[in-house]
């Protein structure tokens, strides 16, 4: 019988990337595989929400192109909430281009998102040139990549050979990208790949605009490791609630780590 920390270190020493372990490793402390999408459009109420759901969290994934008042101060206090609670910053940037030019967008401009996000994602369509444009800057900070082998929305096109050339293409790159934006388990038991999986929800199964959830519990089973979660969680920031999003973050966190610890035996 494996014990809970047999299963972790098993995984972490597959790692060769320091933050993939840091994942692992802040799974295993916390006991939760839940990552909350934070997308609200104001500092504040950002502020607020990440304190708020920290304790019950893994993972915070932000997208701070969509943040109205955005500043340093901003990316200095979640930093510090980071801390206080025990999580990872990830950005959900989306680079999409050539690698001159993501690396670039990477270190610089308004958002200088290697200095402060621990994770990013990128798409696999430009070819090996993007992992390289943001390994370049990323690697020596201690950075890792994630990449977007499949999507959630409805009609995705990164299905079939594209994600499997996704697969192979992190294959390539096993110092810096961790792992996939992903709806199930990708790669063998050799890669040892990280899964997150965006798409999760306990009580709708849509928006109306393209996106589909299912559960934790199905998400699991499909072989996830970290659900992001957002609206299920946030509600909207018009009416924000923190109290709410604070017990909705520990009700998301149980159903997940439930089904983790039952499907890995932990
Ligand atoms: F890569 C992806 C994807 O395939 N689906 C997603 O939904 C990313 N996302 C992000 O996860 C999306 O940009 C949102 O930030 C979040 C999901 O939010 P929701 O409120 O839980 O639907």
């Amino acid at each position: 019988q494996r014990t809970e920390m047999g299963y972790f270190e098993q995984r972490i020493c597959l790692q060769q990337n320091k933050m993939a372990r840091t994942v692992l490793e802040t799974v295993q402390r916390k006991q939760s595989i839940l990552c909350v999408s934070a997308d609200f459009t104001t500092k504040d109420k950002l502020l607020k929400l990440v304190d708020a759901v920290g304790p019950h969290v893994c993972m915070i994934k932000t997208h701070v192109d969509i943040i109205s008042d955005f500043d340093h101060d901003l990316v200095t206090q979640l930093a510090t909430l980071s801390a206080k609670h025990d999580f990872v910053i990830f950005e959900d940037r989306k680079f999409a281009d050539i690698g001159n030019t993501v690396s670039l967008q990477y270190s610089s401009g308004v958002h200088r998102i290697a200095d402060w996000s621990h994770i990013t994602n990128a798409h696999a369509l430009p070819g090996d040139g993007i992992v390289n444009g943001l390994k370049k800057v990323g690697l020596d900070k201690g950075r890792g990549l994630l990449l977007l082998a499949e999507m959630s929305s409805a009609g995705s096109l990164a299905v079939g050979s594209y994600t499997q050339a996704s697969v192979d293409m992190a294959r390539r790159h096993k110092d810096f990208v961790i792992g996939f934006i992903a709806q199930r388990k990708l790669g063998d038991s050799d890669d040892d790949f990280l899964i997150l999986t965006p798409g999760v929800g306990l009580d709708v199964k849509g928006d109306g605009m393209g996106q589909q959830y299912r559960t934790p519990q199905e998400v699991v089973d499909a072989g996830t490791d970290v659900t992001i979660v957002g609206r299920g969680i946030t509600g909207s920031e018009a009416t924000a609630d923190f109290d709410k999003a604070a017990s909705e973050a520990l009700r998301y966190k149980q159903a997940g780590w439930e089904a983790f610890a039952s499907r890995h035996k932990l």
